[in-house]
């Protein structure tokens, strides 16, 4: 297994549109695993592809307590939505960084496992909340494309900040 790096907003290559998974073989269960592992070190409670620069139709998440209930969704598409929830949402992709994001309440999705078998998963709350967020990764769409152009800015201007204050500065 091996952690993985996650790119940041605003990446360009976090924009890729990615493509149906269409080989169910051991480089796609070696690649399930270690983006569990990115996942669960981060921590998150949800990882797509696309945040690891693999642009592939494939999540993971684990929005359990215990976080020991591992999901992977392979080619997912949400065959049913009904009603709306806002929850404020952070994402692994734009570190610090929480705003209210409306979406549906219910959704039924469509997916297939690691083996290729298809499956059909209810889901509300926050589990439906982070389908969806994993999906918008897999079309090369963040949460904060739901903000307006100048909170975005204001988002980005902060992450770029942050990150030069990370940078060692050599004094005198
Ligand atoms: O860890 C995560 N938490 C989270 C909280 C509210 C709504 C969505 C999320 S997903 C996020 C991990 C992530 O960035 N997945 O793409
Ligand atoms: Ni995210």
């Amino acid at each position: 297994m091996a952690k993985l790096e996650i790119l940041e907003f605003p990446d360009p290559r976090l924009r890729t549109k990615a493509v149906p998974v269409t080989a169910f073989d051991a480089d796609l269960e070696r690649l399930a695993a270690d983006m569990l592992e990115t996942m669960y070190a981060a921590p998150g409670i949800g990882l797509a592809a696309t945040q690891v620069n693999v642009h592939r139709q494939l999540l993971v998440l684990d929005v359990s307590e215990t976080r020991n209930e591992p999901h992977v969704l392979v080619n997912p598409r949400i065959v049913h939505a009904e009603g709306h929830q806002v929850y404020q949402e952070g994402c692994l992709s734009v570190p610090g960084i929480f705003a209210d994001v409306e979406r549906a309440g219910t959704i039924r999705v469509r997916a297939q496992g690691v083996d290729g078998q298809f499956f059909e998963q209810d889901a509300e709350g926050l589990l439906a909340v982070c389908i969806q967020h994993e999906m918008d990764h897999l079309i090369g769409k963040l949460f904060v494309d739901y903000l307006s152009p100048l909170k975005r800015e204001i988002v980005r201007r902060r992450l770029e900040k942050a990150r030069r204050q990370a940078e060692p500065q050599a004094v005198a």
